[in-house]
Parts: C-alpha cells; structure tokens; sequence
C-alpha cells in the first residue's frame, strides 16, 4: 500500500513538472508575432542602428516577437533623397534585406511628408517644379522596391485637426491634386504594392470626417488607395474605445484595410493637454512634467497593461478589418516620446522595457490570446 502511494507521488511529481517544463518552454518560446499569426501582422519601428543588428539582445527580440518592420526615420525624404539628383539607398537597402531575411512584412515609411524635407526640398517654390520632384521621388524609391516592400505610406500627416487639408509645401505649390497624383505615381511604380494614407489623431471625429472625404476624393479622381493608417500615439485615457471602433467601422466601410501604423501609449502629463504628434511642438521640462525619472509605479504599469489589453481586445473583435499593428520602436528606451514633446523625460509608451524586459502590458496583450481562438 505504502509503496503504492509512493508511486502515485512520484508520478505527480512527475506529471507536475513536465507540465511546469511545458509552461517554462512555451514562456520562452511564445511571442506576440505567433499569438497574433491569424489575426493580423505584429510590426514594430526600427532605429538605423537596429537595422544594422548593432546589439545582439534588441536584435533577437526583434526577431522574436514581430513579424512586420517600418523604418522609424531612416526612409524620410531628408535621408534618402538628400540632394535633387542624389539618392542614398545605403540604410534603406539594409532595411530591406532585414526585413526579406527574416521573412517579415516589410512597410515602407514615407514618400510624401512636408516634414523631414531635405533643405532643396523646401526651395522648391512653383508647381512644375513640385510635380517634377513628386514623379521622380515617388518613382525612383517604389520601383527600386517593387515587389520587396509590402506596402507604402504614400502621404503622410496631411490634415489639419479640424480635417482641412494642411497649408504645406505640397498643397501650397499644387493644390489639393498632388493627393490624387501621390497615389497615381506610386501605383503607377508597382500596381501590386498597398498603398496607404497615414496620419494622427485620424480616429477623432473631425480629422476623422477630413480623411474619410480625403480617400473618397483620391478615389474618385482615380488614385488607388489600399489602406488607412491610423498612428495611434495615445495616452492613458484617450483616445476612448468608442472612438477607434467608430473609426475602424468608417474606414474599412469605404472599402479599405485599416492599420495601426504607430502604436504607443504615453503614461506623462503633457503641457496643454496635447494630443497627436505633430514633431514641431516642443515645451521645456520640469520635474512635475517628468513624474518617473527612474521606474514607473506599479500602479501605472497595471493601468498600462489594462489599456492595452482593452486595445488589443478591440482590434481583435475587428481583426477582419485590421492589417497590421505595428509599434513605434521596440523598447521604452528608444521611444521618441522620451523627446517629445519636452525633451529628456521618461515615458513608458511599448510592451518592453529599456532593459528589453516584457512589462505587465506585454502579458496583458499575450494573455488575450491564450485560449485557442
Ligand atoms: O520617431 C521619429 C523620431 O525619431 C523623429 O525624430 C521624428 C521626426 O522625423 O519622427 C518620428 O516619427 C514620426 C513618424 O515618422 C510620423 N508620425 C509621427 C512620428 C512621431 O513623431
């Protein structure tokens, strides 16, 4: 009898702990990439030095939990195209290879912004001129990447908050058919690549009603638009849910794929209750302004992890319409919300922390998917 129980415990023990092996193995295994595999791509920025696999840890992070890549800055106009007849294709190459290397969806991040604009970019002054540089840059760039890169922000940020068009260097010299020609260069380029428009705030109702108009208008005048990127830099309590269901509701309505292009989540106070991310807003730092010098409290990491999970929930309940939600960087460490908009603070935005460790937030969004679905 005696041994009889013996053996029963020791295949408990047994049992017990192959099973806490399974666990420990699918920890270390398990990513938000393969979670995620049938609902949508799981994307992050990269900085030029992640492209160039500079640190072994971020590298196989990167390799490990996402699926899709969108160069932060390195494709800018200012960077690729530095000089009228000068491209620099040096990083952008690298980006590509990184990208076809390891099998992930590769976007391409931007042709056609009024920031970041190489300074004989801003000296262009009339329309024929414009045009000129539109064909060329657009031309030059998608036909280069024709069939490796995935899909495109054609236009990006052109909208005013109130969903006018912005006064840019774009509008000023072409009026508002440089939207519709953007799109007819780029599909002209490579007929197969999606072509998306991208932009901020894009989920509230105003700027939401100006890019909704604005894809019917690049529709009608007979643009081929595949894809509406929503950014998504938000905070930690806007923008509401109610808000992004209604906007991947009217989006996806119009006929197109809906993609959240820039995903972070900012835990600071901002001056004037700033929303967005226009870059040329800036504000000096103090310390009330940058409350987490050193961690963030426990109480901000749950609230983080519990806006991400009501998030991912919704893009979940969605996923038919939903493309790709990619992160703006990788860790906590690189976000460009450490610089923006008061320079030098530490915000909390991603799903990893600046020693690439997964924060409550990261299981918050893994524990989403844990049931088979
Ligand atoms: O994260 C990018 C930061 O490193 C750059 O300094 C900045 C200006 O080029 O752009 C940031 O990325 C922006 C993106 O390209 C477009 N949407 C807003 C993003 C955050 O500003």
């Amino acid at each position: 009898m005696r041994l009889f129980n013996y053996s029963l415990l020791l295949l408990s023990l047994i049992i017990l702990s192959g099973c806490n092996a399974k666990k420990e193995k699918e920890k270390n295994t398990a990513s938000l990439s393969d979670r995620y595999k049938n609902d949508f791509y799981i994307g992050t920025a990269l900085s030029a030095d992640q492209i160039e696999e500079k640190n072994p840890a971020v590298d196989s992070l990167i390799k490990k939990e996402f699926n899709a890549i969108t160069a932060e800055n390195i494709m800018k106009s200012m960077f690729i195209h530095p000089f009228k007849d000068q491209y620099d294709f040096t990083l952008s190459d690298k980006f590509i290879a990184y990208g076809e290397k390891n099998k992930m969806f590769i976007h391409g991040h931007t042709l056609i912004w009024h920031s970041q604009l190489a300074p004989w970019m801003q000296k262009i002054k009339d329309s024929t001129e414009m045009k000129a540089f539109m064909k060329d840059h657009i031309t030059t760039i998608v036909t280069k990447y024709k069939g490796r890169v995935d899909s495109w922000d054609v236009v990006n940020e052109a909208l005013n908050e109130d969903g006018s068009l912005r006064k840019s260097i774009f509008l000023n010299t072409l009026g508002e058919r440089y939207l519709v020609d953007a799109f007819k260069f780029a599909a002209a380029a490579d007929p197969k690549v999606d072509l998306y428009y991208n932009d901020y705030n894009n989920e509230e109702p105003a700027k939401r009603e100006g890019n909704i108009n604005l894809i019917k208008k690049i529709k009608a005048g007979g643009g081929k638009i595949d894809g509406v990127g929503i950014q998504a830099h938000w905070k930690l309590q806007h923008p509401s849910l109610e808000e992004i269901e209604k906007s991947i509701l009217a989006y996806s309505a119009l006929g197109i794929k809906v993609a959240f292009t820039e995903l972070d989540i900012s835990v600071l106070p901002n001056p004037k209750d700033l929303n967005g991310a226009d870059v040329n807003q800036n504000f000096e730092s103090n310390a009330k302004m940058n409350p987490y010098p050193q961690t963030l409290p426990d109480s901000v990491q749950v609230k983080l992890a519990e806006r991400y999970a009501s998030i991912f929930k919704l893009f979940l309940k969605h996923k038919d319409k939903i493309s790709r939600v990619t992160f703006w960087g990788v860790h906590d460490g690189q976000s460009w919300l450490n610089d923006w908009p008061i320079k030098g603070r530490t915000n909390y935005p991603l799903l990893f922390d600046k020693n690439l460790k997964p924060k409550k937030a990261y299981n918050s969004v893994m524990e989403l998917k844990e049931t088979k679905q």
